[in-house]
C-alpha cells in the first residue's frame, strides 16, 4: 500500500467490468474507490447501479425476448390440448414492464447493499474526471466536487447508444436501448433503424409482443456474423411478421400530431411511412466525453472516442488502465468485460501473467430463432485459410416440438473445419436455446478439438444438440 494516495485502486465506472475490479480488489484487502454516476438519455431515462447489462442491456434484453418465446409456446399449448389458452390473446406491455423492472431494481439492491455494507469499498454516485494521473475529481448532481487520489486507476465507463449528426432533434423524435425497457407507454407501430445484435433482438421480440415492426437496414444484416447465418435470421423474422425495408437510412424523421413521419430514398424515390415509435439502434459510442483523458496523456481514437490500451489494459499512462466497453478493439460483452478485469486484478496484485484472450468467445444473438457461435465466420474462414483448405459441414433441422403446431421455417447448424489437421474452428447454430447449446461447444473450439472428436460423441436423443455431433453432410 502507498501512504501518498487515499485508495489502491480507483474505478471509474461501476458496470460489469469496473464492479469486477471492486469486488476482486476489495477481497484482496485493497483500499478501493468508485465513482459510478448514470447520465439521463436524451428522454430523462435514468436508472440504477450495475451499469448497462443489469439495467438497460442483456438482462432486460433477455426478458423481454422470453415473453416473446413465451408467447410463441401459446400455439403448441393449444395443440396439444391444454384448455383456456387463446393463442391469439394480446399482450400487456405495462405488465412486462413493471415486472422486467421489478427485477432490474432487485439486481440494484443487492448491488447497493453491497457497495455500502463491505469494508474496504467508497462508493460515490458521482460523476468521475481526471485531474491529473492520479488525481480524481468526483462532480455530484448539484456540481459539486471534491478531489480523490489513487495509485492505480482504472476506467470502465462503458458505452452509449449512438446517434446520426445529420437529422434534426433525432434524440427527441428516436428512442434507444436505453428506454426502451422501461419505456411507460406500448412502442406501438415501431420502426427500427440498424441491423445488428441490438436491432435485431429488440425487433425480434417486439414482433413476437405483437407489435407491428419494421427494420431499416443500411446494408447486411450482422455485420461481422457469418452471412448465411444472419441472412437466416432474417428469413426466419419475416416469417415471424418483422418486415424489413433494405439498403436505405432515414433522410429525415418529423413529429406529427405525437407520431413520427419518417422519410427515405430508395431506389432513387422518397419514400415515408408514419411510425408510433421510432427505435435507434446503430451501435454505440465510448463514453468517454468530458473524462479529462486527453488532458492527462490518456490517448484515444479521435473518431470514435474509444480508449487506446495495450493488451494488458494499460493505457498511455503508466498507472491508468482502461477495461470493457470504452476500450478500442474488445468485444462488446458483459463476460469479457468480467474476466477482463479479473485478470487485470490478479496482474497488478497476484503475480497473475495472463491477458484476456479475445479470439474464440461464445457468444449468441438472442433474435426469434436464436443464433449461437464461436470461432470463424465462415467468410472469416475462407479469407483466412482459402475455401479449398476448409470443409464446412451443415444440416438443416426442425425441433420436434415445433410439429405440435407446424411452425414454419427451419433451425440450421454448421461447423467449420480445417482440411490439413482436422480441427474444428467455427461453430455455427440457430435454434432453441443458442446460448445453452453454444456455451457447451466453446470448450469444443477453445480444446481444438477435432471434427473426428465430434464423430465419436455420442448424441443425446432426441435433442436438437445431437444435429451438431452428426453432421457428415460437406457443403
Ligand atoms: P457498462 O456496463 O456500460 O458500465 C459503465 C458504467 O460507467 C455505467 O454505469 C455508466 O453510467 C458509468 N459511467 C460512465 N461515465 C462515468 C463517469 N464519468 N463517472 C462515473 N460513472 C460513469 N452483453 C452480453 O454479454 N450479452 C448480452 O445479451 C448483451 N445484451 C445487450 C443488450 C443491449 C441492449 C445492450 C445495450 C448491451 C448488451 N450487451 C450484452 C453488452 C453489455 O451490456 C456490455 O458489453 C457491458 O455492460 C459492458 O460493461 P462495461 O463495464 O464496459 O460498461
Ligand atoms: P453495431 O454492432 O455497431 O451495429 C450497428 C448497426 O447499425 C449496423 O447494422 C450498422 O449498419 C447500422 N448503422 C450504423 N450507422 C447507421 C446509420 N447512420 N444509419 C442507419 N444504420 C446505421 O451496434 P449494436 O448496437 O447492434 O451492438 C453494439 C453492441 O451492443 C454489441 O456488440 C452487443 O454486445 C451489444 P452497417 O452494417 O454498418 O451498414
Amino acid at each position: 500500500m502507498n501512504p501518498q494516495y487515499q485508495y489502491d485502486i480507483f474505478v471509474i465506472g461501476g458496470g460489469s467490468g469496473g464492479l469486477t475490479v471492486v469486488d476482486e480488489a476489495q477481497k484482496l484487502g485493497k483500499r478501493v474507490g468508485l465513482a459510478d454516476y448514470i447520465k439521463p438519455s436524451p428522454h430523462g431515462t435514468q436508472w440504477g447501479t450495475g451499469g448497462t447489462c443489469p439495467n438497460v442491456g442483456c438482462i432486460p434484453k433477455k426478458l423481454m425476448h422470453m415473453t416473446a418465446l413465451i408467447g410463441e409456446i401459446r400455439h403448441e399449448l393449444t395443440a396439444t390440448g391444454w384448455q383456456g389458452i387463446n393463442p391469439h390473446s394480446n399482450h400487456d406491455w405495462n405488465t412486462l414492464v413493471n415486472e422486467v423492472q421489478r427485477q432490474v431494481k432487485g439486481i440494484n439492491k443487492a448491488n447497493d447493499d453491497w457497495l455500502v455494507t463491505t469494508n474496504g469499498i467508497t462508493y460515490y454516485n458521482k460523476l468521475g474526471k481526471l485531474k491529473d494521473d492520479h488525481t480524481i475529481e468526483l462532480i455530484d448532481k448539484d456540481g459539486q466536487s471534491e478531489f480523490v487520489t489513487a495509485e492505480y486507476i482504472v476506467i470502465a465507463v462503458g458505452s452509449r447508444p449512438s446517434f446520426p449528426s445529420d437529422i434534426p432533434n433525432v434524440k427527441l423524435l428516436t428512442i434507444t436501448s436505453d428506454d426502451l425497457f422501461s419505456l411507460k407507454k406500448a412502442p406501438g407501430k415501431t420502426l427500427v433503424i440498424g441491423a445488428s445484435y441490438v436491432a435485431l433482438e429488440c425487433a425480434g421480440f417486439l414482433t413476437g409482443l405483437g407489435y407491428d415492426v419494421t427494420v431499416m437496414v443500411r446494408s447486411i444484416l450482422l455485420r461481422g456474423f457469418d452471412q448465411e447465418m444472419a441472412e437466416r435470421i432474417g428469413d426466419f423474422m419475416k416469417i415471424q411478421g418483422t418486415k424489413f425495408i433494405r439498403g436505405t437510412i432515414p433522410n429525415s424523421i418529423e413529429d406529427v400530431e405525437g407520431k413520427r413521419l419518417v422519410k427515405w430514398i430508395l431506389n432513387g424515390q422518397e419514400q415515408s411511412e408514419i411510425y408510433d415509435t421510432v427505435l435507434l439502434a446503430i451501435g454505440r459510442s465510448a463514453d468517454t466525453q468530458n473524462l479529462g483523458l486527453e488532458q492527462v496523456g490518456v490517448q484515444i481514437n479521435k473518431e470514435s472516442g474509444k480508449i487506446i490500451a495495450n493488451e494488458t489494459d494499460l493505457t498511455s499512462v503508466q498507472n491508468i488502465f482502461a477495461i470493457g466497453d470504452c476500450v478500442q478493439g474488445r468485444l462488446e460483452l458483459t463476460p469479457t468485460a468480467i474476466m477482463c478485469g479479473k485478470r487485470l486484478i490478479k496482474r497488478l496484485y497476484c503475480n497473475g501473467n495472463q491477458i484476456m484472450e479475445y479470439s474464440d468467445v461464445s457468444t449468441t444473438v438472442f433474435t426469434p430463432l436464436e443464433y449461437g457461435c464461436v470461432g470463424y465466420s465462415e467468410e472469416a474462414a475462407v479469407k483466412k485459410f482459402g475455401r479449398e483448405n476448409l470443409k464446412i459441414f451443415t444440416s438443416e433441422f426442425t425441433p420436434l416440438f415445433w410439429n405440435f403446431a407446424n411452425r414454419k421455417g427451419t433451425c440450421y447448424a454448421k461447423l467449420i473445419v480445417k482440411k490439413d489437421d482436422d480441427i474444428v474452428i467455427g461453430f455455427h447454430y440457430l435454434g432453441p436455446d443458442a446460448a445453452e447449446v453454444t456455451q457447451g461447444f466453446g470448450v469444443v473450439i477453445k480444446l481444438k478439438a477435432k471434427k473426428n472428436d465430434l464423430d465419436n460423441v455420442v448424441g443425446i436423443h432426441p435433442s436438437v444438440a445431437e444435429e451438431i455431433v452428426q453432421m457428415q453432410t460437406w457443403k
